[in-house]
């Protein structure tokens, strides 16, 4: 993908092995924001891992591009391990961006991305 983003969103994925609570940015889904876009945007995700274990991170609605490779999930390295990703948001709507550890995602490290044409 060529090009510079023109919208950023820095997110920590955050939670304790045992802990009955995972988020991004701190706010457990459904009780979170909604990250904006517009249509068009060249959107860049940048992950931090706060938690001690791995989150494969899934995107509905798009395909992502993390370094050379296009794909719709890419696992985030526990303790610190960070994570970029760029897509296009060329597919108005309001789709879930989530942890597929459902256990994670049952207990919030969900959000929810829109956009309407
Ligand atoms: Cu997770």
């Amino acid at each position: 993908m060529s090009g510079q983003p023109n919208r950023k969103f820095d997110l920590a994925l955050t939670g304790r092995r045992g802990g009955n609570v995972w988020t991004i940015d701190g706010e457990p889904y459904p009780d979170a924001n909604p990250l904006s876009v517009q249509p068009g945007d060249h959107v860049r995700v940048h992950m931090v891992n706060h938690s001690p274990v791995v989150h494969p991170m899934h995107l509905h609605g798009h395909f992502f591009q993390v370094g050379d490779a296009v794909q719709d999930t890419v696992l985030v390295p526990q303790h610190m391990g960070e994570v970029t990703f760029d897509f296009i948001a060329d597919n108005p709507g309001d789709w879930l961006f989530h942890c597929h550890n459902l256990y994670h995602l049952d207990a919030g490290m969900a959000r929810v991305i829109t956009y309407v044409q």
